[in-house]
């Protein structure tokens, strides 16, 4: 799949759609750039709507959290984007941290699930919470019966023999869901432990993905017979009828909250506060179950998916945002990664 799209959603396309003019404002409102870093297939139905909404053209490019954040550090100087849209929260809270995002209080915070407000207050409103999802893994059932494996309940699980070559992950580097991998099992176990439960995984590892949610896919497909994403991701999978099974960790899970910023200097900032309320709102947050995106949405009057995890069943850490969406430890801890998981020896 491509990673990065650049897209200028016309109105001309919308009206190829059969999508009546009357929808669609008639004048020209200017334009919006945004850094989408959910799945391509919820990014472009979002854009669609706000332009559909508001008469905004949206140019959006699609990247991984770890990669927009590196494009906003790199863009620092010249800002070419206007709001970022969706990804982990940590990278949220780094890019906030740096400077590189803008403080901006909407009028819809109070209607926010706390998580989504504590979001906003911890980065001195640099960002805010729009969804909230468990870290976790799946399978691909078929596969498991036919190699006569046990199912896999625990993280534990995941370094036995039987599974060597066949778990796939994101590099966190890249991938805000691997970061969010890497700092819940440092927050689970302690971090020596953790390296080492890494780097015993890294033997069964068949691909470090630059992408989160590919390894759910690469389950469905049949291409690994285990993949680590949020749970969410492998859900989107069950749901098309394809051979998966979501396993809740039996130690306990993290999660992320999903997070929305503003760009500092932003060329178009009052589209960017228009785009960032809007996109708190039920109807624009009800737009996630027609993109098969299970998340937990922020808003405390949207419709929570019947298809997402239940978080309130699944053993939860206290995951400290602070602590693991700041830029030292995250630098720390991809430093580490990179020195002794992804270089170390596989036999
Ligand atoms: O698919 C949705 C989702 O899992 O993708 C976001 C993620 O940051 C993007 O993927 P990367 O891991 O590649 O950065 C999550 O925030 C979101 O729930």
């Amino acid at each position: 799949m491509t990673n990065t799209v650049n897209r200028r959603l016309a109105f001309g396309a919308l009206a190829a759609l059969g999508l009546s003019m009357s929808a669609a404002p008639a004048a020209a409102q200017g334009e919006l750039t945004v850094y989408c870093s959910v799945q391509e297939e919820w990014c472009r139905p979002m854009m669609q709507a706000f332009e559909r909404t508001t008469g905004i053209k949206v140019s959006m490019t699609r990247k991984s959290s770890g990669e927009t954040y590196a494009q906003l550090k790199a863009e620092a100087a010249n800002p070419r984007g206007d709001i970022w849209w969706g990804g982990t929260g940590d990278p949220h809270l780094q890019a906030a941290e740096e400077n590189l995002t803008e403080p901006y209080q909407s009028p819809a915070l109070p209607q926010l699930q706390p998580w989504a407000r504590k979001q906003a207050e911890q980065s001195g409103f640099k960002t805010v919470g729009i969804y909230a999802g468990a870290l976790g893994y799946s399978f691909n059932t078929q596969q498991l019966q036919r190699r006569n494996i046990a199912a896999p309940k625990c993280w534990a699980d995941l370094v036995k023999p039987e599974f060597r070559d066949e778990v796939q992950v994101a590099d966190p580097n890249s991938s805000g869901t691997a970061y969010t991998k890497v700092a819940t099992l440092v927050q689970l176990m302690g971090e020596d432990k953790a390296f080492e439960f890494m780097r015993a995984m890294h033997r069964n590892v068949n691909q470090y993905t630059r992408s989160g949610a590919a390894p759910a896919r690469a389950v469905a497909t049949g291409e690994s017979l285990v993949g680590i994403t949020f749970l969410h991701d492998a859900v989107a999978q069950a749901v098309t009828g394809a051979p998966v099974q979501i396993v809740a960790p039996c130690e306990g899970t993290g999660y992320e909250i999903g997070s929305m910023s503003i760009v500092k200097g932003a060329r178009n900032m009052a589209n960017a506060k228009r785009f960032y309320d809007w996109a708190l709102t039920p109807e624009a947050q009800a737009i996630a179950i027609e993109a098969k995106s299970y998340q937990v949405p922020s808003n405390t009057a949207s419709t929570v998916p019947p298809q997402s995890p239940k978080l309130a069943d699944i053993k939860m850490i206290d995951y400290d945002f602070a602590k693991y969406g700041s830029s030292a430890e995250r630098t720390r801890l991809l430093a580490r990664w990179d020195a002794e998981v992804r270089n170390a020896p596989r036999r």
